[in-house]
């Protein structure tokens, strides 16, 4: 557990949480790596609304002046949206002692805001799409191993993080390989299939599979029940409105890939590069869809943490 000196609970948050009223985290890294500006303000400020809309209190995580900010005020968040590219650290788990030395801006993965959700006990932590196998970790020539610390955060600690699915830009079979042998449920709402982040559908048939928000959380509770100490993947589809058609993903991703190869694009850069380049290829329509599923994550989210907190 981190030491308290190291963690900043904004007071809503911390009222919040000592009446354990619903609280729903959310990540740092889709603002300051995954969405243009003004897009990814747009998009933090809608998030934490449809949780407010839901009954749940949003508690949006960052680091900054070595502390793990949990709960951002509406100019901190303005200040990481608009902070130049590259002065903010991507901080998973492997280099927060670093980002936390330095006491500077740094934004959280699914990996680290997991991390300080589950410090603070926050149970819901909505996002956009998880990290995963990237495409040619094992079957690459060579193999990069590159494996989302988003997977190991999700073996190792419990939190319900409610996404569109792993991000399409990876190999998503092997990455519900990874998340079954590290025991991480996988959990499809409302669908029998693993949604498809942009798409509503992978092509892929959901782990499990329930028909609805409580549903889901009596998974939750009895996982909770048993102690089983993994985090699960709740997995809500992208609004039909702004979903793009599956075979269009397919396309449009392997298009990226293929110029991400020839431009030399390796490890952490990969993802934010990919997303960049999917939303030109399709003209923006890709950052519709994912803002749209932030935001549907985000009220699902408060839904669950509100049905968890009765
Ligand atoms: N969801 C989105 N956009 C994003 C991410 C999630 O809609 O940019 C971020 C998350 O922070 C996730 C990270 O943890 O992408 C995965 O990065 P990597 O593949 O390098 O682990
Ligand atoms: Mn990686």
């Amino acid at each position: 557990m981190p030491s308290p000196h190291r963690i900043a609970i904004s007071a809503e948050v911390a009222d919040a949480l000592r009446d354990g009223s619903p609280v729903v985290a959310l990540e740092s890294t889709l603002i300051s790596h995954g969405l243009p500006y003004p897009q990814n303000v747009e998009v933090a400020a809608a998030s934490e609304l449809a949780i407010r809309g839901s009954g749940a209190v949003p508690a949006t995580v960052a680091l900054n002046e070595g502390r793990l900010l949990v709960g951002l005020s509406g100019d901190e968040l303005e200040a990481l949206a608009t902070a130049p590219r590259g002065t903010v650290r991507k901080v998973s788990r492997h280099n927060l002692a670093e980002a936390i030395a330095s006491g500077q801006w740094g934004a959280t993965t699914v990996a680290t805001t997991m991390i300080a959700a589950h410090a603070v006990g926050i149970r819901v932590f909505s996002t956009g799409g998880i990290g995963g196998v990237h495409r040619g970790a094992i079957d690459g020539r060579p193999p990069t191993l590159d494996i989302s610390a988003d997977l190991e955060e999700l073996a190792r600690t419990f939190v319900a993080v409610v996404c569109a699915g792993p991000k399409a830009i990876l190999d998503v079979p092997l990455t519900l390989e990874y998340l079954e042998t590290r025991g991480v449920p996988v959990v499809a709402v409302g669908t029998d299939q693993v949604p498809g982040f942009w798409a509503r559908r992978s092509g892929l048939a959901a782990p499990i599979s329930v028909p609805d928000v409580r549903a889901a959380a009596d998974v939750v509770r009895a996982h909770a029940d048993l102690g089983l100490a993994s985090g699960l993947v709740i997995c809500n589809p992208v609004p039909e409105p702004d979903a793009l058609a599956d075979d269009l993903v397919r396309q449009v991703v392997d298009e990226a890939i293929r110029e991400a190869g020839v431009a030399g694009i390796t490890g952490p850069a990969t993802t934010p590069w990919l997303l960049a380049r999917v939303a030109a290829i399709t003209g923006g329509a890709s950052v519709r869809a994912n803002i749209s599923l932030i935001v549907d994550n985000a009220r699902v989210g408060g839904e669950l943490a509100v049905q968890l907190a009765d």
